[in-house]
C-alpha cells in the first residue's frame, strides 16, 4: 500500500568473469532494478583465490572446487547487493538452475548460458548465506542506506 514499508532483506548478486567479459553486466543489473529491487552495494574487482575459496567453502574438498576457484579468479566480476521483499528466494528464481542447460527460459542463466561451470551468476542460497557473503564481500560502509522515490510504487 501506500506506507512505504520497511523492507531490509538483502542477498549477494555476483556477476562471474564470464558474465563480465560477455558484457552481461547492464542486463543482469536491470532485470534486478525493474523487478523493483533497490541496489545498495556494487563493485569491481579481480578476486583473489583466498576470497573466492572463502566464498565457496561450502564446496572445499569437492572434485569441482580447484577449477571452481580457477574459473572465478580468472577476471573481473562485479559483487552487487539487492534489497527488498524476499530477494533472496526471488533472487534465485530470476537466476535459475545451476546447471543453465537444466534451467527455465526467462531465466538469466537459461537466458545467457549452456554450461554449469560457465554459469554466469552467483545468489545467496538462503538469508544466512546472504550475510555470511555480504560480510565477506563488503565493509559495512560500501553499502547505501536509502530510500528511492519509486518505493511507494513498488510496495
Ligand atoms: P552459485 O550461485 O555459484 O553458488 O551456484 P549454485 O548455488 O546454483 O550452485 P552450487 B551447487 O553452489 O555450485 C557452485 C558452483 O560450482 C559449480 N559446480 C557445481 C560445478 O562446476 N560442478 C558441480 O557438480 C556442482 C554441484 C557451479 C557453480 N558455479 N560456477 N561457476
Ligand atoms: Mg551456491
Amino acid at each position: 500500500g501506500f506506507a512505504a514499508s520497511a523492507v531490509t532483506e538483502r542477498s549477494f548478486i555476483m556477476v562471474k568473469p564470464d558474465g563480465v567479459h560477455r558484457g552481461l553486466v547492464g542486463d543482469i543489473i536491470k532485470r534486478f532494478e525493474q523487478r523493483g529491487y533497490k541496489l545498495v552495494g556494487c563493485k569491481v574487482l579481480v578476486p583473489s583465490r583466498e576470497l573466492a575459496a572463502k566464498h565457496y567453502a561450502e564446496h572445499d574438498g569437492k572434485p569441482f572446487f580447484p577449477k571452481l576457484v580457477d574459473f572465478l579468479t580468472s577476471g573481473a566480476v562485479v559483487a552487487l547487493v539487492f534489497e527488498g521483499k524476499d530477494v533472496v528466494k526471488t533472487g534465485r528464481t530470476m537466476i535459475g538452475a545451476t546447471n543453465p542447460l537444466a534451467s527455465p527460459p526467462g531465466t538469466i542463466r537459461a537466458d545467457y548460458g549452456i554450461d554449469v561451470g560457465r554459469n554466469i551468476i552467483h545468489g545467496s542460497d538462503s538469508v544466512d548465506s546472504a550475510m555470511r557473503e555480504i560480510a565477506l564481500w563488503f565493509r559495512a560502509d560500501e553499502l547505501a542506506n536509502y530510500t528511492p522515490v519509486a518505493t511507494a510504487w513498488i510496495y
